[in-house]
């Protein structure tokens, strides 16, 4: 058995059937599958942890306070954080974006200020950003991107300005599969002293993430797009940031002292952090961490990349396929149209035969609007999936032509 069919069996799900077909998961830019590890890690937290944290002085209370910070560390480590106390659980990137909206923009954004966003944000890196603009009067200025998918980093460079208070641009795009330059987009801001936040969603899952090196002023992630549970996700920010700004929500846990007359705010990184915390959340977004590492970023991205040529080589050939982005650092990521035939009928069809994508607009309607196409229909791998698999997709959509074109 190669390592490939090994990894498979670590997941239940891939052994059930869709509408009596093998199940062929290509929704993985939506939510990944979860491995047993992660699994036996939450069954094992409620079974015989399970307790909450930071308040109680018995057993079960330290047992569950330790195992939730020893998390924070791995989950530090994971991206080369200089401390674990840069890294606040969320429940996931669209809370740690707003996070950052609500709380920055309170203390830094001032009328006739600017946020720099990308034309290929997912909504959750959008309305967070229109919203804070809309309340401290400051606007959006958005980096534009080319037929192929990519940023015209020419462009960028000419919206960068001293009224620019903050870049705010995805690592991955979860539509077009566009690695994005971000060191280079971190490197040019701070040289006008920006700061950046990444929206690393789609690029945790499958690319090693360093942000001391990337140098990023905040980086945000989700659990569930990285083998781990729903309801929790990461917000990664530079000390010196997390120290300047204010909480974000409030109440319980994220103070030191209250009196009805004045509260003062607890260490980092509590002060972000109100309120019980998805402790089963943490300790399984620890063991999604553990399986990553095991399994090790060169036999993710090298499998991954396979898969990718494997499917764009089969794609490349089938009568009426229209990409839409072919950027040329690119994750597991393909979307596409086929001839007239409606994304949605296609899902459906496919669907039928056990094989799950993503159609629609997939949270990123701008990108849509520039292609001018009312969605697409989207394909993305993890790592425990085949070319078998790509073959089953691509027979599926000879089906689907058949019924449609
Ligand atoms: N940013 C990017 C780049 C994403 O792809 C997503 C979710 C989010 C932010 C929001 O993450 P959440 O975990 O807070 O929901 N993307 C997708 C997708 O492509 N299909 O479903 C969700």
């Amino acid at each position: 058995m190669n390592k490939i069919e090994q990894l498979r069996k670590q997941f239940p799900i891939l052994s059930r059937e869709v509408n009596n077909r093998p199940l062929v998961y290509f929704d993985n830019a939506a939510t990944t599958q979860k491995p047993e590890a992660v699994i036996e890690r939450l069954r094992n937290y409620y079974e015989s942890e399970n307790s909450n944290i930071h308040r109680g002085a018995h057993f079960l209370s330290q047992m569950a306070t330790d195992a939730y910070e020893q998390a924070r560390k791995t989950t530090a480590s994971f991206i080369n954080a200089l401390h674990p106390h840069e890294v606040v659980f969320t429940r996931g990137t669209t809370e740690s974006i707003n996070l950052v909206a609500h709380s920055f923009c309170k203390k830094f954004l001032k009328p006739g200020d600017e946020i720099l966003i990308s034309a290929m944000e997912h909504h959750s890196n959008i309305v967070p950003w229109q919203i804070a603009c809309q309340e401290h009067q400051a606007n959006l200025k958005v980096i534009p991107i080319d037929r192929k998918g990519e940023l015209i980093i020419s462009e960028y460079h000419k919206l960068l300005n001293e009224k620019t208070r903050l870049v705010a641009v995805t690592h991955v795009s979860n539509a077009l599969g566009t690695i994005n330059p971000v060191k280079e987009i971190i490197e040019a801001a701070h040289r006008k002293d920006i700061p950046v936040l990444v929206d690393g969603a789609q690029a945790t899952p499958h690319m090693p993430v360093d942000v001391q090196a990337l140098d990023c002023d905040f980086y945000c992630f989700s659990g569930h797009k990285m083998y781990g549970p729903m309801g929790i996700g990461v917000l990664y920010g530079k000390e010196k940031w997390l120290e300047q700004i204010p909480p974000y929500q409030s109440g319980g846990e994220m103070i030191k002292d209250v009196s009805f007359g004045k509260t003062t705010y607890n260490d980092l990184p509590f002060k972000f952090e109100a309120g019980t915390p998805n402790v089963a959340g943490v300790l399984g977004l620890e063991a999604a961490i553990n399986f990553i590492s095991e399994t090790g970023h060169d036999t993710i991205s090298s499998h991954e990349t396979d898969l990718l040529q494997y499917a764009l080589e089969g794609l490349k050939n089938f009568d009426g396929i229209r990409f839409i982005g072919t950027p040329e650092h690119r994750a597991g990521v393909i979307s596409f149209l086929l001839g007239d035939i409606h994304p949605y009928d296609a899902g459906t069809i496919l669907d039928k035969l056990g094989i799950a994508v993503r159609t629609g607009h997939h949270c990123v309607q701008p990108v849509l609007d520039y292609y001018n196409i009312p969605g697409t229909i989207r394909i993305s791998f993890a790592v425990y999936n085949t070319r078998q698999e790509v073959d089953t997709f691509i027979k599926g959509l000879a089906t689907v032509r058949e019924m449609f074109g």
